[in-house]
């Protein structure tokens, strides 16, 4: 990770060292944090977060499904990123904002302690591997169900989550796999360990509906809308394994994957990246880049300087 200059904690910019916690921090040890991955990219008229007010949105009600209140509003948090951007000088970068309980009480029970909240931003490339955006990658089903509406409420964003996905990623990482696809427990697909599944079968685009145990994602919707744009009809569905065995194309969506073709999965041969998955991909990046005047309000523009070309 390419360390910036300064980090956002709580009201104010600190040196990137000096962003720290104490250990006794309820959410170190209770995954009691909501957490939220947002790009900035570079465009003709300068540096654009994409969708920053929805992302920050989503962090509000993550938080409010696990009963945080944030100290802080969108408002104040969208203007706290901006000027994060602002102080790193990095006009393309990946923002991280998390709020989670800080130290004062350890138990369970999350009273007695503080809310921290921290933005953080750092250069982020491609976030599967160089070759992933063109050449697609391999993915398999994880032996790991994902977790359950009643295990832990999948619509926060929520830090705690994120070990069902580190277990799912790690053990396809293990068997040589690019990344994992987990299923419900009732083996419908949800979601990759930090992407949202697309399928194109006969010319239809089909994803797995909201209740599907999935993250809402905010590329998800960016990508249905494109789609829709483009003409595409999108049906979301409940959908099982083999509908990605039997595919035209397979490709996953998220913030830092952005849109990820898939050429295999199981072993199941898919093909080379298909043209509806390459056509979408292609539209999503040069909307986050500025290229679209149709959906040039999802960029959210950053006062900054010049960004420095090096970082
Ligand atoms: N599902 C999961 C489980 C998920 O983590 C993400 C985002 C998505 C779907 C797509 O959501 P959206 O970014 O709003 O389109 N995963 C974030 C974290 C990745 C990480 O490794 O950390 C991301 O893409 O930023």
């Amino acid at each position: 990770m390419q360390e910036l200059e300064k980090i956002w904690m709580n009201g104010e910019l600190v040196d990137w060292a000096d962003a720290k916690i104490h250990v006794g921090s309820h959410g170190l040890h209770y995954g009691s944090g909501v957490f939220e991955g947002i790009r900035a990219y570079e465009t003709p008229k300068g540096s654009a977060v994409f969708r920053l007010t929805e992302h920050l949105q989503r962090l509000q009600n993550s938080a409010q499904v696990l009963n945080m209140a944030l100290p802080h509003t969108v408002e104040e948090l969208r203007s706290a990123t901006m000027q994060l951007i602002g102080a790193n000088g990095v006009a393309e970068c990946y923002i991280r904002p998390i709020a989670f309980f800080g130290f004062g009480e350890l138990g369970v029970a999350s009273a007695g302690n503080p809310v921290d909240v921290v933005i953080m931003s750092w250069p982020w490339g491609t976030y599967l591997g160089a070759d992933a955006l063109k050449n697609g990658i391999r993915a398999k089903i994880s032996s790991w169900t994902r977790v359950g509406p009643n295990v832990i409420p999948h619509v926060a964003k929520a830090t705690g989550i994120y070990l069902n996905s580190m277990l799912a990623v790690m053990e396809a990482n293990r068997a040589g796999y690019d990344e994992a696809i987990l299923l419900t427990d009732d083996g419908f697909i949800a979601d990759g360990s930090g992407e949202n599944v697309f399928i194109v079968k006969d010319g239809t685009i089909y994803t797995p509906d909201l209740s599907a145990s999935i993250l809402r994602g905010i590329t998800r919707d960016t990508i249905i809308q494109i789609a829709q744009d483009l003409g595409h009809s999108v049906v979301e569905k409940q959908l099982i394994r083999t509908d990605l065995y039997l595919a035209d194309e397979v490709f996953m969506t998220g913030t830092a994957a952005e849109v990820t073709p898939l050429r295999e999965v199981d072993d199941q041969l898919i093909g080379p990246p298909g043209p509806v998955t390459l056509a979408l991909q292609k539209a999503y990046l040069d909307t986050v880049r500025g290229g679209s005047e149709r959906w040039s309000h999802w960029l959210e523009y950053a006062s900054t300087e010049p960004a420095r070309a090096e970082a």
